[in-house]
């Protein structure tokens, strides 16, 4: 039976709650730096969530909702990376501000795991510089030598819930699925993960997730939890744990390969 070696660990929505008040408000900046009469509230960007990748969110509300032209369809990819660049530059400026931190676990958990030996790696839909921008300030400077790779944006053609980050994660470490665990918070990151032969994925829903289909999952959770805080089990069994673990992890591992 494969040994647990390596954590694929998503970012937004998993590492920290970064959607409402951090992306979602730098797109909406850039729609009004542009002069756009565009807005997304929260009940919209929950909508828009569904896809993932920031250029790809609003190729699909164009392609969702009655707005105005923004531009010829020969120009409308050069459009839309020319607001994408604004609005992550707006949220690295938003992430610098440091007002979004770690979820609760996550920099508890991401320490245990290094001091037992564990390979970590992100896996994730944003842009790497997004990537950074967070994690230097939730971590630390030396936030990179944490992560074995940072798989992130547009490095895949295809991005979640295409299982092609999590292949491309594994293939960058020499990994197999049997000897990883995946920490996500959404079914879009679910299926990718699953997509890529990867069976052992727990998942921390947060508000936009919380509705979503996990089946499939190792286990669903509100959160990974610490001491004094404990997490709530939405599927699945902690057998009294109130936190999440690197023993935790190995358990939920061992189920998921057992047969
Ligand atoms: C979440 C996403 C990203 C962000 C926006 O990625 O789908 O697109 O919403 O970031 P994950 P970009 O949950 O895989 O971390 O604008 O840089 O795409
Ligand atoms: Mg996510």
């Amino acid at each position: 039976m494969a040994k647990l070696e390596a954590l694929l660990i998503d970012v937004d929505g998993t590492l920290a709650d970064t959607e409402s008040e951090g992306h979602r408000k730098a797109f909406n900046a850039t729609f009004e730096k542009f002069g756009l009469n565009w807005h997304w509230d929260d009940v919209l960007y929950g909508e828009l969530l569904k896809v993932t990748g920031g250029k790809e969110r609003i190729r699909f509300y164009l392609d969702s909702f009655d707005v105005e032209e923004i531009a010829v369809p020969e120009e409308l990819s050069g459009v839309i990376d020319r607001l994408h660049q604004s609005k992550t530059a707006f949220y690295k400026e938003l992430m610098a501000e440091g007002r979004i931190p770690l979820r609760s676990g996550v920099h508890r958990l991401l320490e245990e795991a290094r001091e037992s030996g564990l390979r970590l790696a992100i896996v994730t839909t944003t842009s790497p510089g997004n990537v950074q921008a967070l994690l230097e300030k939730g971590l630390d400077r030396n936030w990179a030598s944490w992560f074995e790779v940072v798989a992130a944006g547009d490095v895949v053609p295809a991005k979640k819930p295409a299982p092609d980050i999590y292949h491309w994660a594994m293939s960058e470490m020499g990994i197999s699925p049997d000897h990883c665990l995946v920490l996500e918070d959404s079914r879009n990151g679910l299926r990718a993960a699953l997509g890529a032969g990867l069976k052992s994925v727990l998942i921390t829903v947060n508000e936009y997730t919380a509705e979503e289909d996990f089946s499939g999952a190792a286990m669903v959770l509100d959160q990974l939890g610490d001491p004094g805080n404990p997490c709530r089990a939405i599927e699945g069994n902690l057998a009294g744990k109130e936190w999440v673990d690197v023993a935790l992890l190995k358990a939920l591992h061992r189920r998921s390969y057992q047969g």
